[in-house]
């Protein structure tokens, strides 16, 4: 199974779909493991997210972080989506860039 499979998968098993403000980044990424993998995985999943190459993930990207994994899923709610950001967003610049994410993923 790709990686990326693998995540889609995830969102499947917590019921993250279906459930608004249930979403946590950092116990997502914990529990489907992208913790453990290697910062090119990790840059993968960030260009996923990074869906116009921008070199960062802005908050209108940010929304559709269950969408690029799985088509069907919800778009994140306001507050998720904050909540998503300021874990992120060390320069608070409003977006996070690659560097952010890894940190944010592998901390
Ligand atoms: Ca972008």
């Amino acid at each position: 199974m790709s990686f990326v499979k693998h995540l889609s998968f995830c969102l499947h098993s917590v019921n993250l779909l279906n459930t608004p403000d249930s979403f946590c980044p950092k116990k997502f990424f914990q529990l489907c493991g992208l913790t453990k993998k290697s910062p090119q995985d990790v840059k993968k999943v960030f260009g996923i997210l990074d869906n116009d190459a921008s070199g960062f993930i802005e908050e209108e990207e940010l929304k559709f972080f269950l969408q690029r994994f799985n088509p069907g899923a919800r778009v994140l709610t306001d507050k998720e989506t904050k909540t998503f950001l300021s874990v992120a967003d060390d320069d608070s610049d409003g977006r996070i860039g690659a560097e952010e994410f890894q940190a944010m993923v592998l901390s």
